[in-house]
């Protein structure tokens, strides 16, 4: 039997999952939640509380806590861990995790009578990572930009960015020179997830890797001027950066305490992004993908490298090989959350009642749910903005006309700022909230396009499997997409719904527009 895993570490959870290619079967799934299983960490919704609302970090210890509870419950499913002949797997993206000098010697001596957590405790030179919620680092973006100019957006595939890892940096080089001194290697999640199950500092992939503002797409290396304009001496403190099929070692003996073969190949990891590309069977162009995740994204394999002219989205290396597009919404699952504890209703009403009791354009009650700094458009003073009837602007129109506005405003929002990437006649909808039929429906209504489901809407673990699969059992990416990531229904747009929403589109660019002056 041969089996393959694919890891999945998050900004609320770790995730496990077990394919079998042959059967075309996931075997085998876990789950650890943060805030939940890991309470000692004070991250109830994977991240530490700051006064200052744009600073977003997590402890790497929590990760390292929840790869080892997931593995001890991915054994206790009763699945053959000794079957499985290849793991990969896939961070959020941008965080970064800084070593010391002694790092690269505690992960080649993991002891497995310790835990992960205990034993690289010494190896932070950076107490906590600053994760991509952060958006701290403005004026770390602004130096970025004048160094290296417009050149940064067209080579690196995004301007500067205040979640994107070189930024990051920067910020920490400049507050706390001593540690930026001391710091040896700086990994990303993903990288860092992998080197500790390699027990050696494992390379950064091109997907994960684009989301620095570091890594020139097109030599495929760090970009010089880049790493000059955000730190000194940061080529050295670098991974190298491959492409994500490439293997980056064998598992570590530590991990034989679940079971696990080791020696068995790793193969790089990469972004979450990038991972549900291949997961939704979407790694060739023609298909856009939504992922409604605690971020909302919208991607696409991309034909060709072109970037965002509002200077919003990016441009992230395809884990099988060219380029794929993104745009990201901070405000995804975490406003959907908001808006229904606010209104005191439950999910069912989003998918049905206030969809029902309400019309395509809400009367003109439009909302831009900002709870939290937005991302697409840049808007860095959270505040829910309104625009309608005296009763919506204060907060008391009926709970069905406030849902239908922070949904038409989300979803309008990403029609209209995904237009540079392209128009799509299918788009594949993965994540938790695509189980929601009330929003589906409504994507498919602005969209105008057929939206699929996948019967997996873990589609970022599940890549990590396929990729382990196709990267070391040479499983072709399109058997797998056949057996594993097969749409399981298709919403078509309602009828008439395409005059309904030209109006709102309409009016949403304009919201937009006045939004962002
Ligand atoms: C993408 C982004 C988020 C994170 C967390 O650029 O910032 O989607 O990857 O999921």
């Amino acid at each position: 039997m041969s089996l393959y895993l694919g890891l999945d570490s998050s900004t609320q959870s770790m995730k496990a999952l077990v394919i079998d290619p042959d059967l075309g079967k996931i075997v085998a799934s876990a789950a650890v939640n943060f805030g939940k299983d890991l309470p000692e960490y004070g991250c109830p919704e994977g991240v530490l509380a700051n006064p200052d609302p744009l600073v977003k970090h997590s402890p790497p210890q929590m990760w390292l806590a929840a790869l080892d509870l997931v593995l001890s419950r991915l054994q206790a499913t009763g699945v053959a861990m000794g079957d499985i002949r290849a793991i990969s797997g896939d961070g959020q993206q941008h965080g970064s995790v800084y070593l010391n000098a002694q790092g690269t010697k505690i992960l080649a001596g993991l002891n497995p009578a310790k835990t992960l957590a205990n034993q690289l405790t010494p190896a932070f030179s950076r107490k906590t990572s600053p994760i991509w919620m952060d958006s701290s680092t403005s004026a770390e973006c602004r130096e970025i930009e004048a160094a290296v100019g417009p050149r940064l957006q067209t080579d690196t595939g995004s301007p500067a960015i205040e979640r994107f890892t070189g930024p990051q940096i920067r910020r920490f080089f400049k507050t706390s020179p001593a540690e930026y001194a001391n710091t040896d290697r700086i990994h990303l999640v993903s990288s860092f997830m992998c080197s500790v199950l390699i027990g050696q500092h494992a390379p950064i992939d091109f997907g994960d890797g684009a989301g620095m503002n570091l890594l020139n797409l097109k030599t495929g290396d760090w970009d010089n001027a880049a790493l000059d304009a955000t730190a000194p001496g940061l080529r050295d403190k670098l991974p190298p950066a491959r492409p994500a099929t490439e293997t980056a070692g064998g598992l570590h003996a530590y991990f034989a305490k679940y079971g696990l073969k080791p020696g068995v190949p790793v193969i790089l990891w990469t972004g979450d992004n990038p991972s549900s590309l291949v997961g939704v069977g979407a790694s060739e162009p023609g298909v856009a993908v939504i992922s409604l995740g605690t971020s909302d994204t919208f991607f696409a394999a991309m034909p060709a490298m072109k970037t965002d002219p509002n200077g919003c989205g990016h441009v992230f290396g395809n884990p099988t090989g060219g380029c794929m597009s993104l745009i990201c919404f901070k405000n995804g699952s975490l406003a959907r959350e908001r808006v229904k504890e606010e209104c005191k209703v439950d999910w069912t009403f989003f998918e049905g009642t206030a969809l029902v009791e309400t019309k395509p354009g809400n009367d003109g009650n439009m909302a831009l749910s900002y709870y939290v700094p937005e991302i697409t458009p840049r808007v860095m003073t959270p505040g829910v903005r309104r625009q309608g009837s005296p009763d919506f602007c204060s907060g008391k129109a009926p709970a069905a006309v406030q849902v239908r506005a922070a949904l038409e405003g989300q979803f309008c929002s990403m029609r209209l700022l995904s237009e540079w990437i392209g128009q799509f006649k299918t788009i594949r909808v993965t994540g938790g909230a695509s189980r929601n039929k009330g929003i589906v429906q409504l994507i498919a209504d602005i969209f105008q396009a057929d939206v699929q489901l996948i019967a997996v809407p873990d589609s970022a673990t599940l890549g990590g499997a396929m990729r382990a699969a196709h990267a070391a059992g040479k499983v072709p990416l399109q058997d797998l997409a056949a057996k594993f990531a097969a749409a399981s229904e298709t919403i078509t747009p309602t009828t008439g719904a395409k005059g309904a929403f030209e109006a709102p589109l309409k009016a949403y660019r304009k919201f937009l527009a006045d939004v962002t002056k």
